[in-house]
């Protein structure tokens, strides 16, 4: 298999000087790619930087897949301001009001308790060069929503796990 995003490695894939990549990441699936079938676990790479964006609006996993994400954050800003993680919200739950609670949750990794029931996964909040993973089973079919909790970024950071 392979690891990604381990960041002061030996390796030269160093990511400091990456200019601004506005297209999706070209990465062409090669060989390696393991296929996804029901019940086996499926690697999720997450990249979000200082300019407070997901690359990847879209994941799609098929249900029972066992999902291993991994949330790297490019960028160089401190976890205190421009900190960056994942949830994946239960369905039905009204997005705008867990962020609101979440914005005053920092000493529970902007987790509000009181809506604990609706995450059905989240990594902790990293900075600069930091990442953080969470591995989960892929839910019901359907689609849900993520978000970065992070005070002010849900608006920019959200996306949809489509469950197949
Ligand atoms: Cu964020």
């Amino acid at each position: 298999m392979f690891t990604a995003c381990q960041d002061s490695g030996s390796s030269s894939d160093n990511k400091e000087a990456t200019p601004p990549a506005e297209a999706p990441a070209a990465q062409a699936p090669d060989a390696n790619t393991p296929p996804a079938a029901n019940g086996e676990e499926v690697a999720v790479t997450l990249n979000a930087g200082d300019d407070m964006k997901y690359d990847k609006t879209e994941i799609t996993v098929k249900e029972g897949q066992t999902i291993k994400l991994t949330l790297h954050h490019t960028g160089k800003a401190p976890a205190t301001a421009m900190g960056h993680n994942f949830v994946l919200l239960a369905n039905g739950v009204d997005v705008g009001k867990f962020a609101a609670e979440a914005a005053v949750a920092k000493d529970n990794g902007y987790i509000p308790a009181s809506m604990a029931a609706d995450v059905l996964a989240n990594t902790s909040i990293v900075g600069g060069g930091e990442t953080t993973e969470v591995t989960f089973k892929a839910p019901a079919k359907g689609v849900y929503d993520f978000i970065c909790s992070f005070p002010g970024h849900y608006g920019m950071m959200n996306g949809k796990l489509n469950v197949e």
